[in-house]
């Protein structure tokens, strides 16, 4: 149920923009609104990406999180999240990121699909996804919490664009039936070491499920997945901290590797 005006909704975008935009951490939005509802986050997400798009910024993709169980136990919160990637996000592969403009940033391996077709409604197979997509490919999320400690509930998260800060692409699509995305292997190394392993299955049972889950999700705002939508589907292991001088790279089976560094 939404109870927010939609001048306390904005006020509560513009706080989470400063703290992005200074790189400063801030109290969770639910200490400031202790019964904030999942509506009312999302209309705060919302409001956080229209400031985005204000200023000029297309959106460039959506996103699901905590999709793996690896991901909602590092962080507490076990339900799916969707976001909102927009212009600016994105650095191309073996980049090296200014950890300047970004607070406590972590990165986790994913696998992304961008879809031929819209996809719309609540029940979508697996199937249903695959036949919709364009292609498959091996993804890095940069998450950065606006909030301290990286400490946060729901609603918060759902208000911070669900930890949205930059994304990592990989050369090397696929048709999305090549290889079973259930059992693709993926090896996440930061400075050459092995921090992390995952399969396809780490989110929902199947990566394409996180897309059906996102158009379920879309459809109860009256919204759908437009054709050629980049998707990121969720982190496949838990996300790894990262420093300045650090370099993170994910070798994701069929897909290649992925990287980027931190300067
Ligand atoms: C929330 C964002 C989760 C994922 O892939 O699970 C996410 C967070 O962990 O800060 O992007
Ligand atoms: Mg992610």
């Amino acid at each position: 149920m939404s109870v927010l005006s939609q001048s306390k909704i904005d006020e509560l975008a513009g706080h989470l923009h400063r703290a992005r935009s200074h790189a400063e951490p801030i109290d969770r939005i639910t200490d400031r609104c202790p019964d904030l509802s999942t509506e009312d986050a999302y209309r705060i997400q919302n409001a956080l990406c229209e400031i985005d798009t204000g200023a000029g910024r297309r959106v460039v993709g959506l996103k699901m999180g905590l999709t793996s169980r690896a991901k909602m136990k590092q962080v507490n919160v076990d339900e799916p999240i969707r976001g909102v990637l927009v212009e600016g996000m994105e650095v191309p592969d073996g980049a090296a990121i200014e950890s300047s403009g970004l607070i406590h940033p972590r990165v986790e391996p994913e696998i992304a699909f961008v879809t031929a077709r819209e996809l719309a409604g609540p029940g979508l197979t697996v199937d249903d996804v695959l036949d919709a997509t364009d292609f498959v490919i091996g993804a890095l999320e940069v998450i950065d919490s606006r909030y301290q400690g990286f400490g946060f509930d729901l609603p918060s998260v759902i208000a911070d664009n669900c930890s949205c800060a930059r994304f990592v692409v990989g050369s090397q699509p696929l048709p999305p039936r090549r290889h079973d995305l259930r059992t693709i292997g993926v090896v996440l190394r930061k400075n050459g070491q092995l921090v992390a392993t995952g399969a396809g299955a780490a989110v929902l049972g199947h990566p394409a499920a996180s897309v059906a889950m996102l158009a379920a999700m879309l459809d109860r705002v009256g919204a759908t997945i437009p054709p050629g939508t980049f998707v990121l589907t969720g982190g496949l292991t838990a996300a790894v901290p990262m420093e300045p001088g650090d370099t993170v790279s994910a070798q994701v089976q069929h897909l290649g590797t992925v990287s980027c560094s931190f300067i």
